[in-house]
């Protein structure tokens, strides 16, 4: 099988997982990586073995012969190299979480690519972490019977501006960063939401943006959905770097807990499951459920790109979870409860 060539724009914390998810499938080759300070770059090629190395990425677009290109730099940037890559003709490209620094701005990026026929896809991986998937599928075999309610936490007070420093400088920091992920669960797991309400403060004074979000959404199909989100909590069981879900059905309740256990409870009494998945050299133990789902992400876009599936995480599927998170932010300001379909 030939293997589709790419390229890493963007060589900071988070391009060691996301490269070395790729290093494990089979049929994509890393051909070269482009960061702004040469020196990342230069230590990323060095720890995968990628022959070019670039701190120009126009020049790196004129060289190259791409099949497509992933891009892994700050979200502010996303906008300019999606359209620096449309330009240069590429037809298949992905970026990172969050797709965008603003709404309008990914609005931007899914029309600029639709208009040139080029397939945008967005590297957002929880809702492919083993526990969440495992728990899918028990919550939807019918042992819980038809689902009234849920609750989806992430609480969490691990040191995360310790490895992205950045993240302390952002205006908009819980739901960008972390709503990204827990809203697009959300949707995974229950589908679309019709109107939502939520809350959010800043606690940790030492950061720019806010760091709890307290969301109530009432989903199409009629489920109340409660939603926390904090980066500011000392708990028993820290979320990090996964989520906790309660699932409440007419005949049981599905809890994905602390140290990815599952607990389903009916009638008869509770059943335990502990999820197993694989480590890796290249993963960090404190994230590991998070950077062993890339691989899973990974597969499923190339898979698409190879035309023998369709891709879960399209531009246009992630925008759906974008605008949530703004529909939050709205709401948070406003105090007011927001129709998702009036959002636009
Ligand atoms: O960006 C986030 C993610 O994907 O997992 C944890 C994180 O790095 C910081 O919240």
């Amino acid at each position: 099988m030939d293997k589709l060539k790419f390229a890493v724009l963007g060589c900071g914390f988070w391009s060691k997982f996301q490269i070395g998810a790729w290093s494990e499938i089979d049929g994509a080759e890393l051909v070269a990586v482009y960061n702004r300070t040469r020196s990342k770059a230069e230590k990323i090629a060095e720890y995968f073995k990628v022959p070019r190395i670039y701190d120009n990425a126009e020049e790196l677009f004129r060289n190259e012969k791409l099949d497509f290109v992933d891009i892994i730099t700050d979200a502010d940037t996303h906008a300019h190299f999606v359209e620096m890559a449309v330009r240069h003709e590429l037809k298949k490209i992905i970026c990172q979480k969050p797709m965008a620094p603003d709404f309008p701005a990914a609005k931007r990026m899914v029309k600029i690519c639709s208009d040139a026929g080029a397939k945008l896809y967005i590297h957002e991986n929880y809702r492919w972490q083993a526990p969440v998937r495992r728990f899918k599928q028990i919550a939807g075999s019918g042992v819980i019977g038809k689902p009234f309610k849920a609750r989806v936490s992430f609480l969490s007070g691990f040191p995360v501006f310790d490895n992205q420093p950045f993240l302390k400088e952002l205006d908009h920091f819980i739901l960008t960063d972390m709503g990204s992920h827990i809203l697009d669960v959300i949707r995974f797991l229950f589908g679309e939401c019709e109107e939502l309400w939520c809350q959010t403060k800043a606690i940790n004074k030492g950061i720019k943006g806010e760091d709890l979000a307290v969301v109530m959404m009432k989903m199409k199909s009629g489920i109340p959905v409660y939603t926390e989100l904090s980066y500011a909590s000392l708990v028993e069981h820290d979320s990090f770097s996964t989520v906790h879900i309660l699932i409440e059905g007419e005949t049981g309740s599905v809890y994905l807990g602390p140290k990815f256990e599952i607990r389903t409870t009916t009638k008869q009494g509770t059943k335990s499951e502990i999820v197993k998945f694989p480590s890796y050299p290249w993963a960090d133990p404190d994230y590991i459920v998070n950077h062993e789902s890339g691989i899973h992400i990974n597969r499923n876009i190339l898979n698409d790109m190879r035309g023998k599936g369709k891709a879960e995480n399209t531009g246009e599927d992630n925008l759906e979870t974008v605008r949530l998170i703004w529909a939050c932010y709205e709401s948070a300001t406003s105090g007011r409860k927001i129709k998702i379909e009036e959002y636009i």
